[in-house]
């Protein structure tokens, strides 16, 4: 069933085979929610999908700081940086979408974290805030007034895309069984849902979207 409503958009964050069960930086049942995004796809009227995308020697990987550990910080020009392991490199199969996300729905797909100096876990901006991705406009050029948001990690690129989102002045929902935490460092995954409600952010259950749209 199509929306019949043509301001609302809805962003599937990394879904990518990294991020799920027996990936790099896998995300406990990151593989979970694909059906759930499945069946949800077809009703928006703008559908984006999100690629991490780094090159090999990306800031936010452990390995190209001698000396650090994974999961350790480190700060850099203005901001502090989390240690990743090495995951979604441009162009491994790492970086690919779960082969059972249907794409056939997607309209746009956004590659971030391209630069080899600055992460960037939000789908509308980089980690300093400042460059953009081009969502943003490309949302508002459709007069999109609604976003609703999925993926992987609960915690980390769904929390940063909703707050950008709202900060644009979205009305922004996150899907929480449409999404999974790394939560990293532990608590994290509950201080960003707080944070996020603070925000007025709604957070959802799938089978309420259609209430909301
Ligand atoms: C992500 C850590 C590093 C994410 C991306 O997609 O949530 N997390 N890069
Ligand atoms: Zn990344």
């Amino acid at each position: 069933m199509e929306s019949n409503k043509n301001n609302n958009a809805f962003v599937i964050v990394d879904v990518q085979n990294d991020f799920c069960p027996g990936g790099k930086l896998a995300v406990s049942e990151g593989d979970k929610i694909v059906p759930i995004i499945n069946n949800l796809s077809s009703i928006f009227f703008k559908v984006v999908a999100t690629q991490d995308w780094h090159p090999s020697n990306h800031v936010s990987f452990a390995k190209s700081h001698p000396g650090k550990n994974e999961f350790e910080t480190i700060e850099l020009e203005d901001n502090v940086q989390i240690l990743w392991p090495e995951h979604c490199v441009q162009g491994t199969e790492g970086a690919d979408f779960h082969p059972d996300l249907d794409l056939r729905p997607v309209d746009l797909i956004i590659r971030k974290g391209t630069n080899p100096n600055l992460d960037s876990y939000s789908a509308f901006f980089e980690n300093d805030h400042k460059t953009a991705t081009g969502l943003g406009y490309y949302l508002k050029g459709f007069g999109i007034k609604k976003v609703f948001l999925c993926g992987l990690a609960t915690d980390v690129c769904v929390f940063y895309s909703a707050m950008d989102s709202a900060y644009l002045g979205f009305e922004t929902y996150v899907i929480e069984d449409a999404s999974r935490g790394v939560d990293v460092p532990e608590g994290n995954l509950k201080n960003s849902l707080d944070k996020m409600i603070q925000s007025g952010i709604k957070i959802i259950k799938s089978d309420e979207v259609k209430i909301y749209l």
